[in-house]
């Protein structure tokens, strides 16, 4: 874990940690909401971050949304958060209304978009968004604006042909990406052992020539440090780089899966333990940066935009009905 020390190090202000930590708690409190609203029957399914929240809250804070492109992958609720969109937006795609800016209630909840965020909208199957992001970065390169292109995905996607066309496309090309797994060591019901052969997936990085680095994903300062490095290294020109960050899947794979029928109970039990927001919350108490008082304020303040989003989502109209094929045949 990293040290109050080490932390200070890397020049991150207060403000900027206590963002992305109230970012950490919208996405918890959010994935609460949409749980119970999932189970009371008033929205489909969801895929929960829960377990993922702090490490891709360090991996955006490390980079600078407005600027940078972003192809995100469904469990990226704090990323989405991280990157601007608000927690009534995401209410009202987990509504599928049709004020939901991402698709206007048209893909499955966490398909995030926004053109004004740089946000590039993926699909629902897994892995399309890693050799997309490959091309993006050349864009960026030839554009020369010193801007790069992030890109998130699960372990069980480095098992597709997509991951290795994008990282050997990516290196040949040296294209500014920062491609970052997020391992939670299950793809729906199949352990790691069964899905990335090898000794995992950071190291896979070295068939292509690139930096591959394992981080722990509960450890919010030294996501960051990794992050910010693979930044820097696509900003100057040096090509993308591939962080592992380890991480705990703390809910099945989405609502409508039961990992306890095929899970150990122990080790469910254990994993309980370790969420990773109480760390993150530690580690900036120990910093000074958060107190009890001002921990229950920000968490108050959340319930209550919950709460706002929610009833603004629930009173939205549904899409049109007669607008059901745009976007899938052509017009006319
Ligand atoms: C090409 C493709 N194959 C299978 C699926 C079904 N599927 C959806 S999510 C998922 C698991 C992916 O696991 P991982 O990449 O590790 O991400 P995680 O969900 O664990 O965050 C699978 C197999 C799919 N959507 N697309």
């Amino acid at each position: 874990m990293t040290t109050t020390a080490d932390a200070l190090a890397l020049g991150l202000s207060r403000d900027q940690a206590l963002a992305a930590y109230t970012t950490v708690c919208r996405a918890r409190a959010l994935d609460d909401r949409r749980f119970l609203l999932n189970r009371a029957g008033a929205i489909a399914f969801i895929i929960s971050p829960r377990g993922h929240e702090v490490a891709q809250a360090a991996a955006i804070a490390a980079l600078q949304p407005g600027r940078d492109r972003f192809c995100l992958y469904y469990r990226d609720f704090a990323a989405a958060l991280a990157c601007g969109f608000t927690s009534a937006e995401l209410m009202l795609s987990a509504f599928a209304r049709a004020d939901d800016p991402s698709s206007g209630g048209r893909q499955t909840p966490g398909n995030f978009g926004s053109r004004r965020r740089g946000v590039i909208i993926g699909s629902s199957t897994v892995g399309p968004q890693i050799p997309k992001a490959a091309g993006i970065g050349l864009g960026l390169k030839w554009k020369g604006e010193g801007a790069l292109c992030y890109v998130s995905f699960g372990e069980g996607a480095t098992s597709q042909g997509d991951f290795h066309e994008g990282l050997n496309f990516a290196a040949i090309h040296s294209c500014p990406v920062v491609f970052f797994c997020e391992n939670n060591h299950w793809a729906i019901s199949v352990p790691q052992p069964l899905q990335v052969a090898g000794a995992g997936v950071a190291a896979r990085a070295a068939a292509y020539g690139i930096p591959g680095v394992v981080v722990a994903g509960d450890d919010f300062f030294a996501v960051y440090r990794a992050v910010a490095e693979a930044a820097r290294r696509a900003r100057a020109g040096d090509g993308p780089s591939l962080i592992e960050a380890q991480v705990l899947r703390l809910q099945s794979h989405s609502t409508d899966d039961d990992q306890r029928s095929y899970r150990d109970p122990g080790e469910l039990a254990a994993e309980a333990e370790h969420d990773p927001i109480p760390v993150f919350q530690h580690q900036l108490e120990e910093l000074g940066w958060l107190s009890e008082a001002e921990d229950r304020r920000i968490r108050a303040a959340l319930e209550e935009e919950i709460d706002s989003a929610t009833a603004l989502a629930e009173a939205a109209p549904d899409p049109d009905p007669s607008t059901l094929s745009r976007h899938v045949y052509a017009d006319g």
